[in-house]
């Protein structure tokens, strides 16, 4: 019986570790992502360097389970819903948002309501709202906001 509950045990641990991705020094699994929360309120340059430094990038929370994922670590690492620059911008082309690195443009964002707006004054992505299905807005990228890093698994 006991041998019977260490297996089982050990089966239910086994399961965990495939569960939660196993990330790079510095970042932190949250499902199957891995992700480093700032500190501080950076410029959109500065947050996006941080993050290239770590060896991450900007987090782009393009798929809805990425979103659920993230607004757990938002929550558990006390960032609130709104003014969070994550790596979008339309700096390129102004009305056309890109995510960063891989420069794709989006298939859909769920603007909010009256966004995007600052036409070329505003170039960053934030989230305005991550309550429910998120609302996005655009920003100044020389604002100072917090700002989620996404790393790739090891
Ligand atoms: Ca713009």
């Amino acid at each position: 019986m006991k041998t019977l509950a260490v297996i089982s045990l050990c089966i239910f641990v086994t399961c965990l570790q495939q569960i939660e991705a196993a990330c790079p020094t510095g970042s932190s699994a949250q499902g199957s992502y891995c992700f480093i929360a700032s500190k501080s309120e950076q410029k959109y340059t500065s947050a996006w360097i941080f993050c290239k430094a770590a060896g991450c990038n900007l987090a782009v929370p393009d798929t809805t389970d990425k979103r659920t994922q993230l607004k757990s670590f938002m929550s558990s690492n006390s960032i609130v819903d709104s003014n969070v620059f994550f790596g979008s911008v339309d700096a390129i082309v102004e009305g056309t948002w890109v995510k960063s690195p891989t420069g794709e443009t989006w298939s859909d964002i769920n603007w909010a309501t009256s966004e995007p707006s600052g036409g070329s004054n505003q170039n960053c992505l934030s989230v305005k709202s991550s309550t429910g299905t998120w609302e996005f807005e655009a920003k100044s990228c020389g604002s100072s906001y917090k700002f989620i890093c996404e790393c790739d698994a090891v």
